[in-house]
């Protein structure tokens, strides 16, 4: 019965993001999985957050590997996302970010222990935020953060305003798929602005997000965008969206620092 209620109160966690992002999500998965081994329980947690192949991945593994050893790949991947986002940063520069991911914030933090001196332009990430949370922990180690609303982000990249010049935009992913990568709405449009400004875009991601299946785009409540909107009013809230591995300079995984078809090749 501990178990059960444990368990579900993982998904919940997940469903609600609580628990969010790819890495932390497929993490507490396994976890939960753990706990109730069974067909259906993986069911469930696939269904919790749909665009998430890392967590199918991870649960897959379990067959042929020890929960041990898949823990260990999360630390191990982001030892080396972090090694090689040190060597990409260089001293006075500004960082965007989107979201927030722990490959990404990480990786940020171990550059900032390491003596690197940059600043952080990030977006609020509406409609729940998940900006703020980025922020937050990069600003507890002494990191400038500077954040703006999500419509804000051609000024935020492109020197108006007061504002400097962003030098690189590093995104998280929770999907590498042949084509390109999903990561949260509005990657696309902050890819697209980073392009027409020639500011680089890095993907850093665990290797372990690829898939080759196609990958469903989670469709969340209504109620996150407005609570109590009018009956009459349409609303749409889409969590993710693909950006086209045009727009990438580069991905940054356990793999190395690769261009995406060299990636593709290697993955
Ligand atoms: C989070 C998000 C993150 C990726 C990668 O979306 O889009 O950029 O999941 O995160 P949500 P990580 O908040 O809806 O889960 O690097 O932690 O795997």
């Amino acid at each position: 019965m501990q178990k059960k209620k444990e368990f579900n109160q993982i998904l919940k966690d997940i469903k609600s993001i609580k628990i969010q992002g790819a890495r932390n999500i497929a993490k507490k998965a396994l976890y939960a999985y753990s706990l109730i081994p069974t067909k259906e329980s993986k069911k469930k947690l696939l269904l919790s957050r749909p665009t998430e192949p890392m967590m199918e991945n991870v649960l897959d593994l379990v067959k042929k590997q020890s929960y041990e050893e898949i823990r260990k790949h999360f630390d191990m991947a982001q030892e080396k996302i972090n090694k090689e986002v040190l060597k990409l940063i260089k001293n006075k520069e500004v960082i965007f970010t989107h979201c927030h991911s722990t490959n990404v914030t990480n990786a940020l933090i171990y550059a900032k222990k390491k003596g690197k001196n940059f600043e952080v332009y990030n977006t609020e990430t509406r409609p729940l935020f998940q900006g703020r949370k980025t922020a937050k922990e990069l600003r507890k180690v002494g990191i400038k953060v500077t954040m703006f609303v999500d419509s804000a982000l051609g000024v935020a990249l492109s020197k108006e305003q007061g504002t400097k010049k962003a030098n690189k935009v590093l995104l998280g992913a929770d999907a590498l798929l042949k084509e390109g990568i999903i990561n949260k709405i509005g990657s696309e449009i902050v890819a697209q602005v980073a392009k027409n400004n020639k500011i680089p875009v890095y993907i850093v991601a665990d290797s372990w997000k690829f898939t080759k299946k196609k990958v469903p785009r989670e469709q969340r409540e209504l109620t996150e965008v407005w609570d109590a909107a009018p009956k009459n009013i349409k609303i749409r809230n889409p969590a993710f969206e693909f950006v086209p591995k045009k727009y990438l300079k580069a991905i940054i995984s356990e793999l190395g620092y690769l261009t995406y078809s060299n990636f593709l090749r290697k993955v």
